[in-house]
């Protein structure tokens, strides 16, 4: 029902790599990627593969790993021996080299292939995406916004955006990158904090010395130093718990409109991290998936060619039904789309509620409290717009 006729230049793309979702962090560690089998399940579960072109992607290359990590860095994630316990609490006094093997990024076996896997996942979607066989092209398995060029950081190993931008750098002349994650996505806006040909806009939950990683205030826009271009060219919104789809639409709407008018992106990079949902085992907003999916709705009515990729998400049920509804916005037919979880879904009673759509109350019981006024969100929206005075394309 959803091989609907695809005018040229329409191409969807799913990209996954099947191998990838079997590795495993450990029992107690909140990623299980697992997570994009459940995704995967439900997007084949509603007929949504005969719309888009699909992909099993390889491994990326350790050649195209070091476009943006060192060869130290890469080396020893090739190396290093798995562990069986975390290591601060199984021995504490152990060398950590380059934050592998502490609680958040464990050194778990197979882990180089789970890396490289990543990233090839996005990468594939980004050549996609500058061939032009893509209008947009989808990586579920990528968005991990946390690796630094030599450093491992909340769960993130590689970073496949940096990797899948710069290639992205090599066709188009500007790339917007957008992340609705509820972290801030911290090492992309430092990969590209000395350009002007990448504007990063991170939303998320900010809360220094409490709520990982601690950056991104509302003032931070890239060095000021006198002759860097790429001054501006980070936009954070940070916000505080409970934020509504309602205010999360609006802000999103106005900020990303304005971006768009003054960076006059030629693609976009969107993060979709799932973590921002409501019931999120780590997050603390209160999105549901329709306004999650609403950023996603607004970003493809910009006509731009789009990676989505993946990220956060730590409830794996409530990840799998955005994902699955933000791929059918990807291609079109979202309002075909039946609220009732398929009968023949596998894993159907995982999802607890069999809509695609469970109301706060469903989820929560009781909603967190919403700690962002309207008078900050207006000053959030007053800032953003004074800085992209400074950004004219
Ligand atoms: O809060 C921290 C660190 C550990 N403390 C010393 C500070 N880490 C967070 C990391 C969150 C990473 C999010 C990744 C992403 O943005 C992209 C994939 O979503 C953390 C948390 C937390 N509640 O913030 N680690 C853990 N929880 C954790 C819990 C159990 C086992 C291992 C890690
Ligand atoms: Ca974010
Ligand atoms: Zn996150």
């Amino acid at each position: 029902e959803f091989n609907i006729v695809r005018p040229k230049g329409y191409t969807i793309s799913y990209h996954a790599n099947p191998e990838m979702e079997k590795h495993h962090f450990g029992q107690t560690h909140p990623m299980k990627p697992w997570r994009l089998t459940l995704t995967k399940s439900l997007v084949s579960a509603y007929g949504m593969p005969f719309a888009m072109d699909n992909y099993n992607t390889r491994a990326a290359t350790y050649e195209e790993l070091n476009s943006f990590h060192a060869s130290d860095y890469l080396d020893y994630l090739g190396t290093a021996p798995a562990e069986d316990m975390p290591r601060d609490i199984d021995n504490p006094d152990k060398e950590v080299r380059f934050n592998l093997g502490g609680s958040d990024c464990p050194l778990f076996h197979g882990l180089y292939d789970y890396c490289s896997m990543s990233g090839g996942c996005s990468l594939d979607a980004a050549r996609k995406i500058c061939n032009e066989q893509s209008k947009i092209a989808i990586a579920w398995g990528g968005g991990l916004h946390h690796a630094k060029r030599s450093e491992a950081s909340g769960f993130c190993y590689i970073n496949d955006i940096v990797i899948a931008i710069l290639q992205l750098l090599r066709c188009y002349p500007r790339v917007l990158y957008i992340d609705i994650d509820v972290h801030h996505g911290d090492g992309v806006e430092e990969a590209f904090f000395s350009t002007d040909r990448v504007m990063t806009v991170s939303f998320h939950k900010y809360q220094p010395e409490v709520f990982f990683p601690g950056t991104g205030g509302l003032e931070d826009n890239g060095p000021k130093s006198e002759h860097n271009p790429g001054a501006h060219h980070a936009i954070n919104v940070p916000l505080n718990d409970g934020i509504t789809d309602e205010q999360y639409e609006s802000l999103f709407q106005n900020i990303i409109g304005k971006v768009n008018e003054h960076f006059k992106p030629s693609v976009i990079a969107l993060q979709c991290g799932a973590d921002s949902l409501a019931g999120d085992r780590l997050g603390r907003f209160n999105l549901q998936v329709q306004g999650h999916g609403a950023c996603v709705a607004f970003c493809k009515k910009l006509d731009l060619p789009m990676i989505i990729f993946g990220g956060g998400g730590y409830t794996p049920r409530n990840v799998a039904r955005a994902w699955a509804y933000e791929t059918s916005i990807a291609i079109g037919c979202q309002d075909k789309i039946d609220p009732t979880i398929p009968q023949h879904a596998p894993w159907r009673e995982h999802f607890v509620h069999d809509t695609l759509f469970p109301t706060l109350e469903q989820i929560l019981g009781e909603p967190r409290a919403n700690r962002n006024t309207q008078k900050r969100l207006q000053e959030i929206v007053q800032h953003v717009h004074e800085q992209l005075r400074f950004v004219s394309h």
